[in-house]
């Protein structure tokens, strides 16, 4: 693919090739001399691999040198996670090298060998990286935020360092991201445009003006962790464009019962619940605040039932908004799927609506309402649901099962920052909170003893933080995801989480002491264009000194092969290289943004954003100025308007590509209602270790191949599991015929 040029209109226009898929996979693991295509930038791998413009690096040729061309693909690495990283947050990518029109080595001139070199940006520091010469070369694995790559003519291909001429060099995606700091500046390119995103003139000739009504009725958010602390030029006197919303307004807070912490609620086939949603009355670091909570709690109740079971939820809406319960996850009957407009109308406040959810699949899974996410979700309406298998043994035993819903929220002195009344704030990252919470607290507290072995099973509630989860100095192995176990099991450094997905993990507490549940990120500031590690401590596990009794440490020590899940697969292998029969485009559009704002939307980006690293500008965006699209590439059509149709069994491979052109490309969580999907390849990398999923992290500029078995009739949603995202338009539907 990578002799084919001049496709990139077509790219531009989101038509999409199988290309790319067949293409990585005929990459030679190293040099490969048999083809000589002209490459002369990163627009020959954009022919074939979509995703160029972040996850390739063109090689520019020293002026002696004006025929030398090279690229460097930024793979994947497979991970059960789709996010490579190491649990500090560093990312993890293999380099795919091409050169060609590199003169004949063997001359005095030339030097006797070419050497590929790893710099910092600061070229103060170099590792090699190996021998190259024209054709493809695998140049290995790196973990590197922001680095350069120079090649260099050498007396021999076993320099230790580099001494010879200087042939090509290049700057990674990261370090190219141009900062915000650079646009503001008069002199810096994109300073005095005005129509990047369609500023209105509302708002060209001031930067506030006609934002006074509204900013008088908010207060500045806190800025969180790793943020710019002080706002850009300006955005000083701006605010979000709608009213502000709090809950529980006019009621006196004393009056609201504080929340009480979730209770496990055991359910057996046919049995019924009640649900009630509310206000409850929380004290958060020392604030009293007014929040959600499903009959009282937060997280609402533990649902565990057996795999088969099907129940009956009686649901009233006890909060001041029209509500609903989504089951995620689940492949129930689509008419209690819990999505106003599309399976029901909305639940009014006050009223009821009954459910009946059967769980055909075990695994961790979630309700929360399907309206205003980004509002009744961030309140605390969500809670767990853990399927169990009935097939003795399906997990390897363990001593002690703890399940968690991760979650952050936005909270300063005054309280709790409000949500935008008519559309989300935060429209362009989600809204991210500076406090993190385990079941629905800033702390969590474990005591097991020396040896446990324990299984958390992680969900992230948050509306928009995808986590890095480690217990340092623990060995950890992931054993299951969204919908059931992967195909085996696998020893891991850190747990990465986007919103809405669910991991099953097993770790060990081998010794006495206290061990910490952290989050570990390298957080983007896109003022400077810079990253710096941030670390939140969400809890800690005391272990004392006394042993664990029965030891499962021979069963932890044994990574599980699946033979039920691979049995389970086995229809869908022969699908897994088939051609995509649909494409879903990600992209955004804005309008009406302060220009402050919209000229700082150029090209800022990064494969994922594990902060908010333009906080003012997240929170004064609304979804009235930002729209986020899903759009079918083979209609034209977008979001509401995608409506495909598939027939019960089909199994259909849909294609979604990140545009990493788009004025602020980010990763989305995408979800699939009703169904199960398996991510079958990331940027043409196959995956290595198979699981059923319901929600797949979608990295800016990726192209993500994704194996949906369509067994569940009805209509239903295909969206981005960031609230702020819904909110902001990024959701389609798709039908399935009986
Ligand atoms: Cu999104």
């Amino acid at each position: 693919m990578w002799l084919h040029g001049g496709r990139r209109a077509s790219l531009a226009a989101g038509v999409l090739v199988a290309g790319g898929l067949i293409w990585a996979r005929m990459l030679p693991a190293r040099i490969d001399n048999s083809r000589q295509p002209a490459i002369g930038a990163c627009d020959s791998e954009a022919d074939s691999i979509p995703s160029a413009a972040l996850n390739c690096m063109t090689l520019v040729p020293a002026p002696d040198f004006p025929g030398a061309r090279g690229a460097i693909q930024l793979r994947p690495v497979p991970m059960p996670f789709g996010v490579a990283v190491r649990a500090d947050g560093t990312p993890r990518q293999r380099l795919i090298a091409r050169f060609h029109g590199l003169p004949e080595p063997r001359s005095p001139r030339n030097g006797a060998a070419y050497v590929a070199w790893l710099y910092t940006l600061s070229l103060d520091s170099a590792v090699k990286l190996g021998q190259v010469r024209n054709g493809v070369i695998d140049l290995g694995e790196i973990s590197r935020l922001q680095f350069r790559v120079l090649v260099s003519a050498e007396r021999s291909p076993d320099v230790r360092e580099r001494n010879g001429m200087l042939i090509l060099r290049g700057t990674s995606p990261s370090a190219r991201l141009m900062a915000h700091r650079d646009v503001v500046q008069p002199s810096a390119p994109g300073a005095l445009r005005d129509n990047v995103s369609g500023v209105s003139d509302r708002h060209a000739p001031t930067m506030h003006g006609a934002r006074d009504a509204s900013s008088r009725t908010w207060r500045m958010p806190p800025i969180p962790a790793g943020s710019p602390s002080s706002p850009m030029a300006g955005m000083a006197n701006l605010a979000p464009e709608v009213e502000p919303f709090a809950p529980g307004r006019g009621i006196d807070r004393g009056t609201l019962a504080l929340s009480r912490p979730r209770e496990v609620v055991r359910l057996a086939d046919g049995d019924t619940l009640r649900l009630e949603s509310g206000l409850v009355r929380r004290v958060i670091r020392g604030k009293t605040v007014v929040m959600y909570g499903f009959n009282g709690q937060h997280p609402g109740p533990l649902i565990d039932v057996a795999r088969g079971a099907t129940i009956v939820v009686q649901f009233r809406n006890g909060i001041d908004q029209p509500s609903a319960i989504h089951w995620h996850g689940v492949r129930l009957a689509n008419r209690f799927d819990g999505v106003p407009g599309v399976t029901q109308d909305p639940v009014a406040p006050g009223a009821t609506f009954t459910y009946v959810v059967r769980f055909p699949d075990s695994g961790v899974y979630w309700y929360h309402p399907h309206i205003r996410e980004d509002i009744q979700q961030d309140l605390g309406l969500y809670g767990n649901i853990l399927v169990r298998s009935t097939s003795p043994g399906y997990l390897a035993p363990v001593n002690r099962e703890q399940v968690l819903m991760l979650d952050d929220l936005l909270i300063d002195g005054d309280g709790l920052t409000p949500w935008g009344a008519v559309a989300p704030t935060h429209a362009l990252m989600g809204r991210f909170g500076n406090v993190m919470l385990v079941n629905g607290e800033p702390r969590y507290d474990l005591e097991v003893r020396r040896g446990e072995i324990v299984r958390f099973y992680l969900t992230n509630a948050s509306n928009a933080r995808l986590f890095n989860l480690s217990f340092p100095g623990a060995r950890m192995k992931v054993v299951a995801s969204d919908v059931g176990k992967f195909e085996h099991e696998e020893w891991v450094s850190s747990i990465v989480l986007a919103p809405a997905e669910r991991y099953v993990v097993d770790v060990e507490f081998a010794h006495p002491g206290r061990s910490v549940l952290i989050n570990r990120i390298q957080a983007l500031d896109h003022v400077f264009g810079t990253f710096s590690p941030v670390a939140d401590t969400l809890g800690a596990v005391r272990v004392t000194d006394t042993p664990a009794m029965p030891s499962y440490l021979a069963e932890f020590d044994r990574l599980r092969r699946n033979a039920d899940v691979a049995n389970e697969l086995a229809p869908f292998r022969s699908l897994l290289d088939a051609p995509p029969s649909h494409s879903l485009f990600l992209t955004m559009r804005t309008r009406g943004l302060p220009a402050a704002i919209s000229n700082m939307l150029i090209g800022i980006n990064a494969p994922v954003e594990w902060n908010d690293g333009m906080a003012m500008m997240n929170w004064i965006a609304t979804g009235r100025e930002v729209t986020w699209v899903l759009r079918d590439p083979a209609t034209g059509k977008e979001n509401m308007d995608v409506d495909w149709h598939f027939r019960v069994g089909q199994v259909a491979k849909i294609r979604v590509v990140n545009d990493p052109s788009s004025s602020h490309a980010m990763h989305h969580p995408l979800h699939l209602h009703g169904q199960r999907f398996l991510v079958v390849s990331r940027d043409g990398v196959p995956t290595t270790n198979l699981v059923w999923k319901d929600t797949a992290i979608i990295p800016a500029g990726e192209t993500v191949d994704l194996l949906v078995d369509m067994a569940n009739p009805g209509r239903w949603m295909i969206h981005c599991h960031i609230a702020e995202h819904l909110g902001a338009g990024m959701m389609g539907v798709f039908t399935v015929d009986p």
